[in-house]
């Protein structure tokens, strides 16, 4: 991508050590922003991303410390960047972690947001604001594919805390007229993902089994279907939101759908293996064809409590308002991250 040089733009993202946090600070460093990320204290501080992308040392990339569920300190970080954009994308972001952690879930990924658009309307209401939705909200399939009016049903705390933090970005929107925006993204994965997510977790293991690293896949429920995109085009979208004339809410979906166990089959043959699933329930398992050796099985540890069974977005909102589609095909992006996680296993390490 071509830089754009400077401009006056300040943007303050939260979780920029995540995946879209860093592929987000890429593109607005890239756009002449002057770029604010912040990550939580810990004792020992991972950018691994923003190092892979070659952002750390970025002249108008400035770490700030903060914790979203401190309301003091969402209040003196928007009153000291004094930001332009807000992209809040920190969050409690595991589905299966929720489950338990229920309390802490709600406190970052739900009261998280309320303590950043408090500190809009108390600090400056002109900043623009993006939450970071998801498909999660939609949950118990209620009709596809999923757009916009499709009416919610959660089905995990992760699910409910966002769906809470939704409606107060519609509300404080409706109510004190901020520019609250809030994209309903499918599930957009990367080379960056991290190693919890399935697509990636997939995507390590063939790699690690490849290398003769690990002998066998561990997975939980391979019928669920996905709507799978690639991270860096989701970002795009949502620095386009920011940039619409009103405030919305948006979807940012392939529509397409595939199954875990079809994500599996296609990560194994992009790494030279060809798969046979064979067996039922937690007998399930995959074959390669070739040895006859097992290299996929279920581990019941991975179910969950409830599940979201399908998910598939209708993006053409996004399409008509903000010109914005997806463009990447799931056999690249799946490739992609092979790739990645065969160098980086032979290089001896993979975060
Ligand atoms: P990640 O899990 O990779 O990143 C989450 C970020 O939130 C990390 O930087 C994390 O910091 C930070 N964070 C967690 N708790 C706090 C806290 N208490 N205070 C401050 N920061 C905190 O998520 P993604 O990059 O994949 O997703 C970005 C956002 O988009 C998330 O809100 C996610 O729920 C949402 N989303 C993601 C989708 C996807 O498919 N990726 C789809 C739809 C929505 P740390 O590194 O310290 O843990
Ligand atoms: P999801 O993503 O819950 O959709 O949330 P995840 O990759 O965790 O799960 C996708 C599906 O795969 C099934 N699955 C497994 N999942 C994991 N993590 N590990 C396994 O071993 C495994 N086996 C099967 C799951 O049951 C599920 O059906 C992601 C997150 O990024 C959220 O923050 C985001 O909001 C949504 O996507 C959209």
């Amino acid at each position: 991508m071509q830089s754009q040089g400077t401009n006056s733009k300040r943007a303050l993202i939260t979780g920029i050590t995540g995946q879209d946090g860093a592929y987000l600070t890429e593109l607005l460093l890239d756009k002449g922003y002057e770029v604010f990320g912040t990550y939580r204290r810990t004792s020992s501080v991972n950018f691994w991303r923003l190092e892979e992308l070659g952002l750390s040392a970025h002249p108008r990339l400035h770490l700030v410390e903060y914790d979203l569920t401190d309301l003091g300190n969402s209040l003196s970080l928007v009153q000291k960047i004094r930001p332009n954009e807000i992209y809040n994308l920190a969050a409690q972001s595991f589905v299966g972690v929720s489950f338990e952690q229920p309390t802490t879930t709600a406190q970052i990924t739900g009261i998280g947001a309320l303590n950043l658009l408090e500190a809009i309307r108390l600090v400056n209401p002109k900043i623009r604001f993006y939450q970071a939705s998801t498909s999660e909200m939609f949950g118990k399939v209620q009709a596809v594919p999923q757009k916009e009016d499709t009416p919610f049903y959660p089905r995990s705390p992760y699910g409910v805390a966002k769906l809470y933090a939704h409606w107060m970005t519609v509300n404080y929107r409706e109510s004190y007229g901020i520019f609250g925006t809030s994209g309903i993204l499918f599930n957009h994965e990367s080379p960056l993902r991290a190693r919890e997510f399935v697509t990636r977790k997939i995507t390590d293991s063939v790699a690690k089994i490849k290398l003769g690293k690990l002998d066998v896949l561990e997975l939980g429920n391979l019928d669920a279907k996905r709507d799978w995109g690639f991270a860096k085009e989701y970002v795009e979208g949502m620095w386009r939101m920011l940039q619409a004339d009103q405030p919305d809410t948006f979807v940012l979906a392939t529509n397409r759908t595939e199954t875990v166990r079809d994500f599996v089959i296609m990560a194994f043959k992009a790494a030279g293996y060809q798969l046979e699933f064979k067996g039922k329930g937690e007998s399930e398992a995959a074959v390669d064809v070739k040895t006859g050796k097992t290299l996929v099985r279920i581990n019941p540890r991975y179910y969950r409590p409830a599940e979201v069974d399908l998910l598939i977005g209708d993006p053409s909102h996004a399409k008509k308002v903000l010109g914005w589609a997806p463009r990447t095909t799931l056999e690249e992006l799946c490739d992609m991250m092979v790739k990645a996680d065969l160098r980086r296993n032979e290089q001896g390490f993979s975060f």
